[in-house]
């Protein structure tokens, strides 16, 4: 951008001229979308005048507007360059508190934590609407229920949703303009993704702010959402979204945010370390559990909140999973097809649709996961080993270390795939350890005879 000269101004129209650069401070009294634009009526103590602007003008809010004077209709109003909103009231803001990382790493993502931090005070000290939208997984709950006890904390309500995959697409954004327009979103453990680039662009157009805190491996360019990231500071995903959400939330507002940073980190097998103890397990399944099974509920992480703190509750559902993961867990390995490799990878290949219900507790994803554990730990530690869960729409991926250190990258292989099989593949991505891969009915065979192809490369070129 150019770099203009703006003089202070105040708004009264005979003053102004046509083609003067200038900078104001007004209060917003009304404002509406029109088209890629907003307009808006801009008020100071001398009267008002007509705006234009590319981001959303929020009614009665101050802002500090640097712009350019146009001539429309015989009447001057201001194009928006820049714009600044203020904060309201005259108490002074929240401040962030300042405190050490857990983890050394993650000073490279101090700035984008801090940044972060102040968002969150910001838009809950706005008093606007607050969205959080969160991935159906233990992690994802983990983060959200950290941002709930955040946002308590500084007093503030917000509408909690859980999305069904990893993907924000144009429709959700469609359905979040309309009924959420106007709002601050929060997307927790996606969709910092490239296929979620339409749909978050759509969403910018609506929402009053986008947050993004995902871990998640990403080829995506930095858009204008805010985001918290690893992977951007070349950093891994082992730091996982519950806890980014943990070094944010504690920086706006100090409250009891329990171990849900340990489960997620847990949930999500994290290779930093942490203290482990049976109560991280019990509440990590459980919000697998409920993740699973809650999909319809949209209000319901105040329950969730209450229903992990009861230790009583906490345990009677714990237990109803496990029997339900071990009891699938048990049926997958008895139909698991082994195979060794010429690579000397153990393929160990799970027909999911034959175990798996759609929407069930366990998700396909846990299950291939038990069964890739259970083959672990049974087999030489020295043997690389590679589990494939796949279904008639989708595949998921599980390596263990061993496979991983001859090169062995799940993530890398799908972005691979999504470039070779166009939109045959409909999403894919995650971990170089964990990944999944969803693609349309009919074209099972051909996708897993690809990836089998390309697991036995694996090593090949080293
Ligand atoms: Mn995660």
């Amino acid at each position: 951008m150019e770099n203009h000269l703006f003089s202070k101004a105040s708004v009264h129209e005979a003053k102004l001229k046509p083609g003067q650069f200038v900078e104001v401070e007004v209060v917003i009294i009304a404002s509406r979308p029109s088209g890629e634009h907003w307009i808006g009526i801009a008020k100071d103590d001398s009267g008002i005048i007509s705006i234009i602007s590319k981001r959303r003008l929020v009614e009665n809010h101050k802002y500090i507007i640097k712009g350019k004077t146009l001539k429309k209709n015989n009447s001057i109003l201001i194009k928006v360059i820049e714009l600044e909103k203020m904060k309201h009231g005259a108490t002074a803001s929240a401040k962030i508190k300042e405190m050490d990382f857990l983890y050394e790493g993650m000073n490279k993502l101090k700035e984008d934590v801090l940044r972060m931090a102040q968002h969150m005070i910001d838009i809950a000290e706005s008093g606007e609407q607050i969205v959080v939208k969160y991935d159906s997984d233990a992690d994802g709950l983990c983060g959200a229920l950290t941002i709930y006890r955040m946002l308590k904390c500084m007093g503030r309500d917000a509408a909690f949703m859980q999305n069904r995959s990893p993907v924000y697409t144009v429709e959700d954004a469609l359905l979040d303009a309309a009924h959420h327009g106007g709002a601050h979103f929060i997307f927790i453990d996606y969709p910092n993704n490239i296929e979620s680039d339409d749909g978050l662009k759509l969403l910018g157009k609506h929402a009053a702010s986008i947050a993004i805190i995902d871990h998640h491996l990403s080829k995506r360019e930095k858009g204008d959402e805010l985001v918290v990231t690893p992977v951007w500071h070349g950093l891994g995903a082992e730091y996982t979204s519950g806890y980014l959400c943990y070094e944010i939330a504690r920086r706006a507002c100090q409250t009891d945010y329990g171990k849900l940073w340990i489960v997620s980190l847990y949930c999500d097998k994290s290779t930093l370390e942490f203290e482990f103890d049976q109560s991280i397990e019990e509440t990590g399944l459980v919000l697998d559990y409920l993740a699973a099974t809650m999909k319809r509920e949209r209000r319901g992480i105040t329950f969730i909140d209450k229903l992990i703190r009861n230790e009583e509750m906490r345990h009677a559902i714990y237990l109803t999973a496990v029997d339900k993961v071990n009891s699938l867990t048990k049926l997958a390995i008895n139909i698991a097809k082994r195979r060794t490799l010429k690579n000397n990878i153990l393929l160990i290949m799970v027909d999911l649709d034959k175990i798996v219900e759609q929407n069930q507790f366990p998700q396909k994803g846990k299950v291939v996961g038990k069964v890739h554990d259970w083959f672990v730990e049974h087999e030489p530690k020295e043997k690389a080993i590679i589990t494939l869960g796949y279904g008639s729409n989708s595949i998921m991926a599980r390596a263990n270390k061993t496979a991983l250190s001859m090169g062995f990258n799940a993530n890398d292989i799908i972005q691979d795939m999504k470039k070779a099989y166009g939109n045959v593949i409909i999403a894919g991505g995650g971990h170089p350890g964990a990944a999944a891969v969803r693609f349309r009915k009919g074209f099972k065979r051909v996708i897993l005879n690809a990836l089998v192809e390309k697991i036995e490369l694996t090593g090949a070129e080293r």
